[in-house]
């Protein structure tokens, strides 16, 4: 167990379709914590960066133009293991075939417009938050009051 933070993005289909609070209220409601958050029409050199790993694959130009053709929401989560947590809300990459009871799974129908982006490791969550956030200055560093009721301090925040 750890506490970890983890990039998040809203794409431009979530933005378009008035999903933000929708999606946002699910993260909330779990009980991740919001660092950091922002809405803005990023270049497409931010999403090269962002994708850089699947720049080798058919589809990276067409998801780089998708994810600039539009505002995004930027978001920082904080949470025990909160990488892991935030890839299982978001369910399978095709929202077709996601487990209902997932973000994509619930509310999405597309293998490439898939509503949520959610880094998949400790190692991209670091270079995500760095490409979105800069540095650590734009990341609040708070308690929520909810904190003592979320976790069992003793056990999961020692
Ligand atoms: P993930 O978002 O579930 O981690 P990745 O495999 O990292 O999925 O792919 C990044 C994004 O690229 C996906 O969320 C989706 O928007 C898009 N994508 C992935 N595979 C395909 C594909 O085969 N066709 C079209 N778009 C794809
Ligand atoms: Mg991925």
């Amino acid at each position: 167990m750890a506490v970890q933070r983890t990039l998040v993005l809203l794409k431009p289909d979530a933005v378009q379709r008035g999903l933000v609070g929708t999606i946002l209220a699910r993260f909330e409601h779990k009980g991740l914590k919001l660092v950091a958050m922002k809405l803005r029409s990023f270049p497409a050199s931010t999403f090269e960066r962002h994708y850089e790993p699947h720049k080798a694959k058919p589809f990276y130009p067409g998801l780089v133009k998708y994810m600039s053709s539009s505002p995004v929401v930027a978001l920082a989560l904080e949470g025990v293991d909160a990488i892991e947590v935030v890839r299982g809300m978001m369910g399978a990459t095709n929202s077709r075939k996601a487990a209902p009871g997932t973000i994509r799974g619930d509310l999405g129908m597309s293998f490439s417009n898939n509503l949520v982006h959610g880094s998949d490791g400790p190692e991209s969550a670091a270079s995500e938050l760095a490409n979105f956030f800069g540095d650590c200055a734009e990341v609040c560093n708070w308690t929520p009051i909810s904190t003592p009721w979320i976790y069992n301090v003793a056990e999961e925040l020692a």
